[in-house]
């Protein structure tokens, strides 16, 4: 079976052209299904099956699977995209257009001679899109003959191609998908069939909508209700589309410095292998990193919520504990460095008290701490064999009124840091969002007045926030943060080589612009673009300097892919990859806990 994928970017020819009406060359002479939406059905097993016709979305299907698409491509330049699957190119365009008019383009690039057989509009089943083929699937009635539903067949076309199969049901193959369902319905006027069916061409969905997804609008933003309010269609960062090239990846692990991390329903939590005081569970009643690293890496599995980078290793740390001092943190951030882990979320700050009522503010001083800030530095530049760990700072929830008292809180105002920012799903500033001018982006999250909680895991039972499994009100950039965090995962993930300023350039060039244009204060470079992004990735991965694949075994049982996509032979010290090879580490694969993955493949050509 041949893939072939082309997106060409919309033109306007198709308009530009001068339209013969001629006459359906496969129809009757009086009304059909395609005129006449009245005819629009089939026979059902106990009801007419009535069905809606798309014109956005044609197939052609070809005399053959030998063909090369490239040949089509002035017919292509006027629709929006198109896929070629075996017989079958579907081509979408961005209005409908009417038989005749697809006809009499085709005609006019004389397709019909370079193999198209015949085209046919999809077909619409309660919202469900089918293509048709050039068969049928009828059921015989049980007082008919064999011979005589044959006969009919024949009768309708005696070309047709007739496959018996068990239980009275026979394949009919016609020249042409858009007599299909008019083959049907003679049929069924006949009285020869019980049933029958378009053999369509058919897309099938797993069942992996985690029922809470619906209200992870900072992920689809499709201007839905929450809680009443109605939300801005496109606020979000744009990540479903990038789940079908990546959800993440076994090589590119995450850190969540936060209060702790354990296993979840909804999460798969790297046990701690390191004699490493920080890499503790959190006590019973702490919820925030679970609630962080949930946004991340919860699973794709048809329960809770969707992670941003699901197949991507969590790792949780503990600085909440009692007694937490700066070396601990930065003795962290080495440790981060060392085992080359790809990103660090952080949605932690420094705050002062402000003496009797205790009205915490932030600390915005530069490396308030300097023991942290070579830390940070060390592991943003050694971290991954020295392509930099991406960290990812909350902004702080402590936004002034006063402009003159903007700041970002430490160390979110590191300058080797991604500081996230946050805005409401209508995609205003969020007021309680620390703002400055090193921002660097933005994410949906809640509202100053607690509404837009966001959902995300908490603590199974009764530990954590509540009794529940989930919690659906989590917010601030605490929840901002760690959506950054699973997007740069993401772009890691199918480009292992990028150096953590390479990501960060990525998603500078990809963001939405909000606000002044430009990069500002309140919005910094705008809101992320996770498919976007990840295409950039992609098209940087076809060549890179170095290719880079490295983390960390968690657990004695290891299962990772890899593919190539360089059209080059790529060569490192023990072995040799060229173009299309795949490396597949099987489930059962055997490491050594603690062991590490590392290659670095010096070249590329
Ligand atoms: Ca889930
Ligand atoms: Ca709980
Ligand atoms: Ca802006």
């Amino acid at each position: 079976m041949s893939l072939n994928t082309i997106t060409i970017p919309k033109l306007t020819s198709l308009t530009l052209l001068i339209y013969i009406t001629v006459f359906c060359h496969v129809g009757h002479s009086q009304a059909t299904w395609l005129d006449d939406p009245s005819l629009a059905n089939y026979p059902g097993l106990n009801e007419q099956i009535d069905f809606e016709i798309d014109w956005t979305t044609v197939s052609l299907t070809m005399e053959s699977a030998d063909y090369d698409i490239d040949n089509f491509s002035t017919f292509f330049d006027s629709f929006a995209s198109v896929s070629a699957q075996n017989i079958y190119i579907d081509f979408k365009l961005d209005q409908a257009f009417s038989y005749s008019q697809i006809d009499s383009l085709i005609n006019s690039h004389n397709l019909y001679n370079q193999g198209v057989m015949s085209f046919a509009p999809a077909i619409l089943i309660d919202g469900t899109l089918n293509r048709l083929t050039k068969q049928v699937i009828i059921k015989k009635q049980p007082n008919i003959q064999k011979q005589d539903l044959v006969s009919g067949v024949k009768r309708f076309d005696n070309n047709a191609v007739i496959e018996e199969l068990p239980n009275d049901v026979f394949v009919v193959c016609l020249n042409n998908p858009i007599l299909t369902i008019n083959l049907l319905q003679e049929l069924q006027s006949e009285d020869l069939i019980k049933w029958g069916q378009p053999d369509f061409r058919i897309q099938v969905h797993t069942f992996d909508s985690d029922p809470l997804f619906q209200d992870q609008y900072q992920l689809k933003n499709t201007g839905q209700n929450i809680n009443g309010q109605q939300l801005v269609d496109g606020i979000d960062v744009n990540v479903e589309p990038a789940w079908a090239l990546t959800k993440g990846s076994p090589f590119v692990s995450i850190a969540v410095i936060d209060d702790g991390v354990e296993t979840h329903e909804d999460l798969v939590v790297y046990p701690s292998f390191l004699d490493f005081n920080m890499f503790t569970e959190p006590s019973e009643t702490n919820y925030h990193g679970m609630a962080c690293a949930g946004l991340i890496s919860a699973r794709h599995n048809q329960i809770g919520i969707k992670g941003i980078a699901p197949n991507s290793p969590i790792i949780g740390a503990n600085i909440f504990k009692a007694g937490t001092s700066i070396s601990d943190i930065a003795s962290l951030f080495y440790t981060i460095a060392n085992l080359n882990i790809a990103v660090v979320n952080n949605s932690w700050g420094f705050m002062s008290g402000d003496g009797e009522d205790q009205v915490l503010n932030p600390v915005c001083t530069e490396n308030l701490h300097p023991a942290i800030s070579e830390a940070i530095s060390y592991a943003a530049t050694s971290g991954r064999l020295g392509l930099g760990t991406v960290i990812v700072f909350a902004s702080g929830n402590s936004d002034s009124a006063d402009p003159s008292d903007h700041c970002i809180t430490y160390p979110a105002n590191h300058p080797d840091v991604i500081s996230v920012g946050a805005i409401t799903p209508l995609g205003n500033r969020a007021s309680y969002s620390s703002i400055d001018e090193n921002l660097d982006f933005v994410v949906p999250s809640s509202n100053a007045d607690g509404s837009f909680g966001v959902v995300t895991l908490d603590k199974m039972g009764s530990k954590g926030l509540n009794s529940e499994n989930y919690n659906t009100n989590f917010g601030g950039t605490s929840a901002a943060a760690p959506i950054v965090t699973g997007i740069a995962a993401l772009l890691l993930s199918v480009n292992p080589s990028l150096s953590r300023l390479q990501v960060l350039q990525i998603l500078i060039d990809n963001a939405v612009d909000l606000g002044d244009p430009g990069q500002d204060e309140s919005f910094g470079h705008g809101l992320p673009d996770a498919f976007a992004s990840v295409n950039r990735a992609l098209e940087l991965a076809a060549c890179p300097d170095n290719l880079f694949m490295s983390g960390e075994a968690f657990l004695s049982e290891y299962s990772a892919k890899l593919s190539i996509k360089s059209s080059h032979t790529i060569k490192s010290m023990d072995v040799a990859y060229k173009s299309g090879d795949f490396i597949e580490l099987q489930p059962n694969f055997e490491v050594m806990q603690g062991s590490t993955f590392a290659t670095i493949l010096e070249t590329c050509n």
